[in-house]
């Protein structure tokens, strides 16, 4: 991959990214949009602006990075970005939640090339991270893993007991991503189970932490970087985003959380992403 980013083609690459999550569950009349909106550009970075090390046609690869979706339910990016990279044909991607497809409602190990862990039931992301880094030590590799966890997902009380067995080992090679949209399921987080203060918990866990603007292609990018020379610790970078990003009123409407846009809404929402 080159060395010198080229951000206009990687803005465009995040607007093809949403206009596939936008078709995909419209013509499936399901899915969460609003959640896949808000990790467009994490996922940029990673897999389009030189971070994640893989090889799409041979994705069991050994010494491949980890990406870890644990906000499973953001699949429809997933699956956009992983045919993006080449990983299955793009023309599967209209098949999402159909009977019988591998692109189901949430991602599952072994239906589709690129899919590292099966997720949707939140909370098990660095546990699963964790077990790659300790696994990656017995076998002499050095890859490294990160994982994408929501914010509502922080609330659940794995993620913290994973947390401190992660700096109880020392894994540096482990990097969190929470997509801080401020919104979980049923409305904002401060109201359902605050998280604040959100960086004094994870230093208090013993991890390092960064905080960087979610939608910032060339900032994430160069957080990662940073973090990837981390010693002795592992990392998490809170990525403040909004819900539904690039629709105005999916981004003013939680209730997007798992309804997909109607026809007539999807083509204002395509006209405000191609002119966004
Ligand atoms: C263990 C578990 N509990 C509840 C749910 C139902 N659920 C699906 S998404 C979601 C909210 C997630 O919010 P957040 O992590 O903030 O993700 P966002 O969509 O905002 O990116 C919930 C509660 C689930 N999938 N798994
Ligand atoms: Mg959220």
């Amino acid at each position: 991959m080159s060395q010198t980013l080229d951000l206009p083609a990687l803005r465009e690459k995040a607007r093809s990214l949403r206009l596939d999550i936008l078709d995909m569950t419209t013509h499936a009349g399901s899915g969460h949009p609003s959640s896949s909106f808000s990790s467009v550009e994490i996922l940029t970075a990673l897999y389009f602006g030189g971070i994640l090390r893989y090889r799409s046609d041979e994705p069991h690869w050994p010494e491949r990075d980890r990406f870890i979706m644990s906000k499973g339910h953001a699949a429809p990016l997933l699956y956009a970005v992983l045919a993006h990279a080449g990983y299955f044909d793009r023309e599967k991607l209209w098949t999402l939640r159909q009977v019988d497809s591998p692109v189901e409602g949430h991602p599952v190990q072994g239906r589709l090339p690129g899919i590292e862990t099966t997720s949707g039931s939140l909370g098990k992301g660095i546990s699963v991270g964790l077990g790659h880094v300790l696994g990656g030590r017995m076998n002499g590799l050095n890859y490294r893993i990160y994982v994408l966890l929501g914010d509502g997902e922080c609330e659940e009380g794995q993620i913290w007991e994973a947390a401190i067995a992660a700096a109880h080992f020392k894994a540096d090679n482990l990097i969190a991503i929470v997509d801080y949209n401020k919104y979980q399921e049923t409305g904002p987080i401060s109201r359902e189970m605050a998280l604040e203060p959100f960086v004094e918990k994870w230093r208090a866990f013993g991890w390092h932490v960064e905080e960087v603007d979610g939608h910032d292609i060339q900032a994430i990018i160069e957080t990662l970087k940073a973090v990837q020379k981390m010693k002795g610790r592992p990392s998490v970078i809170i990525t403040h985003t909004v819900k539904g990003k690039g629709v105005s009123f999916v981004e003013a409407d939680y209730t997007f959380h798992g309804r997909a846009l109607t026809p007539e809404q999807a083509e204002k929402a395509r006209e405000e992403i191609l002119c966004g």
